[in-house]
This record gives C-alpha cells, sequence and structure tokens, in this order.
C-alpha cells in the first residue's frame, strides 16, 4: 500500500478487499460517459453491510469522499471518481437475499445485477419490470441510485414505484431502514423516496425490497415506419387508445444506419425517416386484432408508411435489437449525450422547437434521436466528427445544450429524464429545478451527510 491512509482502513476494518493496481483505478474510477480521467485512491470491496459501514466511518474521520459504485453504467458522471475519492464497490454484495410470496416482494444486496434480479423474480413466477438494454451490466443500487426508467416505464413506472424498502447506509456511517416493505405508511417523510434518485450523495442504499408482479401478458412487437416527427405523437395516440402498451420506443434513420452496421437486421426494403418500435399485450384474438387495427388506421392516415410484426420469439428480439442497441453501437464515436424529458401533451410542440434548435445548432454534425417516446422522454447524441477535437466538440454541445436547456425551461421539462444530472448535467440543473430547491437539496445534504463526503461534485457543488 502507497498511500499511509489505506493502512489506517485497513486497520479500521481488518479483511477488507482493496485494490490499487492501475488498471482497476481506471476500471473502477469511470463510467460509460468516458470524459473524466479515473482517479480514485483506492477500490474497497465490502463483503457485508458491516464493512460498508466501517469504510464510511473510517472516511469520516480521515474526511476522505466516497464514490459508491455498481455496474458503471451511467451516462453522467455519477459513479466517475477522478479526484482521489475511494471507491466503493458493491459488488460483492450481490446476492438475493429473502422472497416472500405473501408479499410479493424480493429483497436483494445492491450490487445484484438488473438481469439477475430478473432472473430471481422469474423463477418465483413472478416479475421484476423495470428493464432497459444495460440489464447484464448495471446494478440494482445504481438503478435506484438514479430512480432508472427504461423501455417499460410507459407501463409499470420508474424504479421508484418498485422499491418497497432500503437499508442505506448514510454519510456518518448510520445504518439507516427505510419503509421496511410496507404498501401503506403515512408516518412522516418518506426518506425511501429520498433516496431513490439521489444519485449517492446521501448514503450508500446496500440492500432494498423489491415489489414483483405478475408475469407480462404475452406478447408482439411490431415496427413501423414513418414519414415525420409531426406524426409521431399521432401515432402514439392511436396505439394507445386501441391497445395496451408494454412499450413504445422510436428512433430514426441515423440510429438504424448504426445499429444496422453493428449488425442488427434491418426487416424493410427501403428506408425510412422515422421508426417506431412497439410492444403491446397479444394474449388472444381481440389483442391482435386491436394492433390491425391501429395500425390500418395509421395507414390509412399517412401517419404510417411500412410495418412489420413479429412473427416470434427470435424476430421480436431482432426487432428489439434495431433499438435496444443504439447506444452500443454509437459508444466508439463517443457520442455528446442529451436525456431530456416534457409532459407528454407538450411533446408535439416541444419537438418542433427542439428540432428547429439542433438542426440549426449541428447542421454537420451526425444527431441520432431516439428514445421513450411515450414517456415524453428523447435521447439526442450528437456524434464527433473524426475532424473536430474533444474540445471543440465538447464546447459547441455545452453550447447547444444550455439553449436546449432554456426551452426546456420553458417548456417544465427536465434537463435529466432518467440517467441523472452526475457531472454531466450539473451546469443545467437550475433550468429544471429552481433556486429555493436546490437550496433545499443542499440542506437534505447537510442532514444525511454532515462532512459533504458522499460523492461530492454529483448533481450539484455545496
Ligand atoms: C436508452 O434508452 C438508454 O437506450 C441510453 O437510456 C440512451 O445512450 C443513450 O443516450
Ligand atoms: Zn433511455
Amino acid at each position: 500500500m502507497t498511500d499511509p491512509r489505506l493502512d489506517t482502513l485497513l486497520h479500521a476494518c481488518p479483511g477488507l478487499r482493496l485494490k490499487t493496481d492501475p488498471a482497476d483505478l481506471e476500471h473502477y474510477g469511470r463510467d460509460w460517459t468516458r470524459r473524466w480521467a479515473p482517479a480514485p485512491l483506492a477500490i474497497a470491496l465490502p463483503g457485508s453491510v458491516e464493512e460498508v459501514q466501517a469504510v464510511v466511518r473510517w472516511a469520516n474521520q480521515n474526511t476522505v469522499a466516497v464514490v459508491p459504485s455498481g455496474g458503471r453504467t451511467g451516462l453522467s458522471g455519477g459513479a466517475v471518481a477522478a479526484n482521489g475519492e475511494l471507491v466503493l464497490s458493491l459488488e460483492r454484495l450481490n446476492k438475493a437475499l429473502d422472497f416472500n410470496a405473501v408479499d410479493r416482494t424480493l429483497t436483494v444486496q445492491a450490487g445484484m445485477p438488473l438481469e439477475a434480479v430478473h432472473n430471481a423474480a422469474r423463477e418465483h413466477g413472478l416479475q421484476y419490470p423495470v428493464d432497459f438494454a444495460a440489464r447484464g451490466s448495471c446494478s440494482i443500487g445504481g438503478n435506484i441510485a438514479t430512480n432508472a426508467g427504461g423501455i417499460r416505464v410507459i407501463r409499470y413506472g420508474n424504479t421508484r414505484e418498485w422499491v418497497a424498502g432500503l437499508k442505506v447506509v448514510a454519510g456518518n456511517g448510520e445504518l439507516l431502514e427505510f419503509n421496511k416493505g410496507l404498501i401503506k405508511n403515512s408516518s412522516g417523510y418518506d426518506f425511501r423516496q429520498l433516496m431513490i434518485g439521489s444519485e449517492g450523495t446521501l448514503g450508500i442504499v446496500v440492500e432494498a425490497t423489491l415489489k414483483l408482479v405478475d408475469p407480462p401478458p404475452a406478447t408482439n412487437v411490431m415496427l413501423l415506419a414513418l414519414p415525420s416527427f409531426e406524426v409521431l405523437m399521432q401515432v402514439f395516440s392511436a396505439f394507445r387508445e386501441r391497445m395496451q402498451l408494454e412499450a413504445f420506443e422510436f428512433f430514426t434513420d441515423r440510429a438504424v444506419h448504426h445499429v444496422s452496421a453493428h449488425g442488427a437486421q434491418y426487416p424493410f426494403a427501403e428506408t425510412y425517416p422515422y421508426y417506431v418500435v412497439t410492444e403491446y399485450a397479444a394474449a388472444d384474438e381481440a389483442g391482435e386484432a386491436a394492433a390491425l387495427a391501429a395500425f390500418e388506421h395509421c395507414m390509412e392516415q399517412g401517419w404510417v408508411l411500412d410495418g412489420v410484426i413479429s412473427a416470434s420469439e427470435a424476430q421480436a428480439q431482432q426487432l428489439w435489437r434495431l433499438r435496444e442497441g443504439i447506444t452500443e453501437a454509437l459508444a466508439r464515436y463517443r457520442p455528446y449525450k442529451n436525456d431530456v424529458s416534457v409532459r407528454i401533451s407538450a411533446m408535439p410542440a416541444f419537438l418542433a422547437e427542439a428540432q428547429a434548435l439542433i438542426g440549426g445548432a449541428y447542421p454537420h454534425f451526425d444527431v441520432v434521436w431516439f428514445g421513450h417516446i411515450g414517456d415524453g422522454n428523447l435521447h439526442i447524441n450528437v456524434l464527433k466528427p473524426e475532424d473536430t477535437s474533444d474540445a471543440e466538440f465538447l464546447g459547441q454541445c455545452e453550447h447547444v445544450t444550455k439553449l436546449l436547456a432554456q426551452v426546456l425551461h420553458r417548456f417544465h421539462g427536465s434537463i435529466s429524464a432518467e440517467h441523472g444530472i452526475g457531472l454531466v448535467k450539473k451546469p443545467y440543473l437550475s433550468s429544471t429545478r429552481d433556486a429555493a430547491e436546490i437550496a433545499l437539496m443542499r440542506g437534505v445534504k447537510q442532514a444525511f451527510d454532515p462532512l459533504g463526503l458522499m460523492n461530492p461534485g454529483k448533481v450539484f457543488d455545496l
């Protein structure tokens, strides 16, 4: 051990697993943003809640900042450790602890990957319904820290809806237990909900009791080709009126270009400017008939130009890959990402303004639009041209984001729909939350984390 503080850490927590190899510091010190150079002090991998508490108490005694770490699939820099922080990885705390068939709850450790949570729920004949492409690598603790959304929010809501209880190690090392699995609990402030989406700035989630539901109905997947952005919300309304939607996602021809180059299969003979992939309940003939009726109505109106319905599970997965593969397909271009939302009713007007702004601002950049349009959530990925320097590219994107933030402010939207504020969106927090709210956030942080050691510099500065 080079840094003497680590000797005191091992003294405070004998047997704690620590990593200090440069490759580990790099691996655990960054998330998917790749914008900041990782520079953590060390990586602590506690094997129990008591060890998490011991590490946090040591951090308080030695005034060392702590960055909680799950799967680090975040896109906002929330898990970045670039300033000598101790990374506290939850990866060894990855087990299911308890299933309660009567309550329909599953209690898990925070480091459990989302996909493992899905599998555990399925083994009990039930479903944990929050889902998105990073399911295999992200952890449930990280999902809770960002109130993760994903592709089924339209039907099931965000992570927030599915947490019945939490155990959290607060900034002072104290173990707190919130809500304890209760459905009804009107006994004062709901700290569980406060913790969800707090991005590790108040404490470290170590355990969660998750609500489970009946498995989804039999579904089909439909891919639709659209002529313009303007008809998108009309198609959405036509489908939502007639069917039970499990997902309704949109993307552009640029997205198809990149995912196809990355191996996804494209089913149409021609290309179109816009696409929707929707999954809907199709357990019986009525479900199928409703889907066809919606499709035909949209064709008649000229809102849809082509369509294909999955005929098998394999084909459903192929269609989904066109949407779910986008982030991975774009990763090598190190895109600048916007993750914004407005109310669904405001979407048509917002889309028009956003399109005019972005189209004018980046005339020569490859801009890929996609997202959870049924939730009012748009992802805009701007790809860095090879001949533009990192600094110039970032400067231009930040300038446009400032303008986009002003539009969002007018529409009462959010600068981060589901990825979190982290470091990336911190300069724009005030477009979404007013000064009084941010002052309250600071007060809350002070109450849970008096020394300001929990993921400092994320969401807002003290
Ligand atoms: C998605 O919806 C994720 O696929 C990632 O939220 C979005 O890469 C992105 O910008
Ligand atoms: Zn998303």
